[in-house]
């Protein structure tokens, strides 16, 4: 069992994270930027999140929202400048807050200056910082099916872009904007090592890596099988997890991270098993801190891709989160999330936004998301409840994914409405409309016109609205939050699920030497009846009720009133997304 001398400082910390452009805009052009965010401290911290985790602000041409970087050093003017960025910087430390950057170095900007001079000819000393290949054997440069390797790119079509000056390709697993760094090469490494350095110079606390699992590729660059419904193959048993992808990791911490106590390192890892996120944050292997992994946000993909989309079983969820909280119980250590800004927004998907369940389901998944073991992750506006958006036309969305996915769908003989179909549960736009933070017309976001549309339903959902009310969304994520500060059994403790004999039901124990809690978590739209083994009834009796996302509700279907400090009977039937948490110390 694992105890409190294994404690380090982020097994009791919440990460918050900010997508810069959809968060706060200072300057009335309708993007959000540095000076806004700076005018947003307060927010984060009676919220009373630990880490603020900002994606990228780097300078940037914006073709995948600052994913795709031409200056590692630089601020976009879009965000603002170094200066501001010292500002905020200095002002999240003042307040006891840590920041932690995104680092995007699977690939660059194809105007990044490594990218221009290594385009410049095959002669040039930066040739080898990327992926070039000639046409495929017997192929004429740019005929179809002359790509090096019938890979398909995150972001439709193939994973390979002529250059025609020289005749060559180049490999980009995500846009064509976004060509791929060749790891293989010291000099890339030490470069990245270099300027990882300068931004900790500076005083960041940390990195979240950016598809860090797919810098070491097979060399050879086999083909992919190609999978049913689809034209191009599948190339990531080439990239993901590629042979070196340890080493890489190892040499980083040795030249970035070590003796440089009190950071965080994150790595975002499509594709990751349990086996390899153990490797990954096994403390002795000194790699990472922690894994993004994303098996349950891809419980909902169809056979075919993300865009054909399927509904979950009851209990789908949980067991694939237990099945990760089990497998790293004894070694390494879990980031706990349900939203970013990839993913669309929880309370629709895993949830239900219709107004009678609405705030339940959100308080329902906060509340088993945060009282598992790991670190959890609140992204921006998650702990408002924020819905997808209620998108209509191609015309409303900006997301690179998805205009690319539309395109190809419709190129292919899908009709729009087809199309937009497709894209409406899944596009990553639903998670990047404008932080909601009071009921105007631009939710407070902006003066001007925002860069995408505001959700309608800010004129009830905003932070204004739900300030200080103890019912609210927002008061939740921070009783929450205190949770995990107050009680070590939330950090330290171990996790076990507790039969209750229905898949709805989500409930789990957390022991951590005599101090232990209870989680039942009634995960959906329907009343359910839990039945717990009599040991169970026994071993909770008399435990006081310590959050109970009903609490002073009348639900008197029978779960009997909740007051903290009450009992609870857990024989009782639980309302539609009731969550309570027990507590015994
Ligand atoms: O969003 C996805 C699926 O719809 C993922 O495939 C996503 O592209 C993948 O998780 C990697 O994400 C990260 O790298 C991308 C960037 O577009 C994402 O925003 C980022 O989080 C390329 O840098
Ligand atoms: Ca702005």
């Amino acid at each position: 069992e694992p105890g409190a001398q294994d404690h380090t400082w982020w097994k009791s910390a919440v990460v918050y994270q900010i997508y810069p452009r959809s968060f706060q805009d200072s300057n009335g052009d309708g993007i959000g930027d540095l000076a806004g965010i700076l005018q947003r401290l307060d927010h984060l911290q009676s919220l009373g999140v630990d880490v603020i985790w900002l994606s990228p602000v780097y300078r940037s041409p914006q073709a995948d929202n600052g994913y795709d970087i031409s200056d590692y050093q630089d601020i976009d003017p879009v965000f603002g400048t170094l200066d501001d960025f010292d500002e905020l910087l200095a002002a999240v430390h003042a307040r006891g807050l840590k920041l932690v950057m995104d680092l995007v170095v699977n690939h660059t900007s194809d105007e990044h200056p490594w990218f221009v001079e290594s385009r410049r000819g095959v002669d040039s000393p930066k040739r080898d910082w990327y992926w070039w290949r000639p046409a495929r054997e017997g192929h004429e440069p740019g005929a179809p099916g002359a790509e090096p390797t019938n890979w398909e790119s995150f972001f439709s079509g193939p994973t390979w872009e002529l250059d025609e000056a020289t005749g060559e390709y180049y490999l980009h697993l995500f846009d064509r904007k976004q060509p791929d760094l060749n790891w293989e090469n010291p000099e890339v490494r030490q470069a990245v090592h270099a300027m990882m350095r300068w931004w900790l110079d500076r005083g960041v606390d940390g990195f979240r890596m950016d598809v860090i699992n797919l810098i070491s590729k097979d060399i050879t660059l086999p083909d992919g099988a190609v999978p049913a419904g689809r034209t191009l193959g599948d190339g990531y048993p080439h990239y993901g997890a590629g042979p070196r992808l340890h080493e890489f990791l190892q040499e980083m911490h040795r030249e970035v991270f070590a003796g440089r106590p009190g950071l965080l390192a994150v790595a975002e890892t499509p594709g990751v098993t349990t086996d390899e996120a153990v490797l990954f944050t096994d403390p002795a292997r000194r790699e990472v801190d922690m894994v993004f992994q994303f098996e349950h946000v891809g419980l909902d993909h169809g056979p075919v891709s993300k865009f054909h989309p399927r509904t979950l079983r009851p209990g789908e969820l949980a067991a694939n989160l237990t099945h990760w909280q089990e497998a790293l119980a004894d070694t390494g250590w879990n980031s706990l999330y349900l939203e970013n800004h990839d993913q669309a927004r929880s309370v629709s998907r895993f949830g239900d936004d219709s107004p009678a369940h609405w705030r339940d389901s959100a308080t329902a998944l906060a509340t088993m998301l945060h009282l598992q073991r790991g670190t959890p992750y609140v992204y921006q506006g998650e702990e408002l409840g924020m819905t997808n958006a209620p998108f209509a036309a191609i015309a409303d969305h900006r997301d690179v994914e998805t205009l690319n996915w539309y395109d190809e769908a419709v190129a292919a003989g899908s009709s729009p409405a087809e199309a937009l179909l497709g894209i409406a549960s899944v596009s990553r736009d639903n998670a990047r409309t404008p932080v909601q933070w009071d009921g105007s017309e631009t939710a407070g976001f902006t003066s001007g016109e925002p860069w995408i549309a505001v959700n309608p339903n800010s004129s009830w959902l905003n932070a204004a609205a739900q300030e200080g009310d103890p019912a609210s969304v927002l008061e939740h994520y921070r009783a929450l939050i205190r949770m995990r500060h107050a009680l070590p059994v939330v950090a330290d403790g171990s996790f076990e699920r507790v039969d209750a004999e229905d898949d709805a039901v989500f409930a789990f124990e957390r022991v951590l030497d005599r101090e232990r809690l209870l989680v039942v978590c009634n995960l959906s739209s329907e009343a359910r009846t839990p039945l717990f083994a009599p040991a169970t009834l026994v071993r909770w009796e008399g435990a006081s009720v310590l959050l109970d996302n009903a609490a002073g509700r009348d639900v008197s279907a029978g779960a009997g009133a909740a007051d903290p400090g009450a009992g609870f009977d857990l024989g009782a039937e639980l309302m539609p997304w009731r969550a309570v948490v027990l507590g015994v110390n």
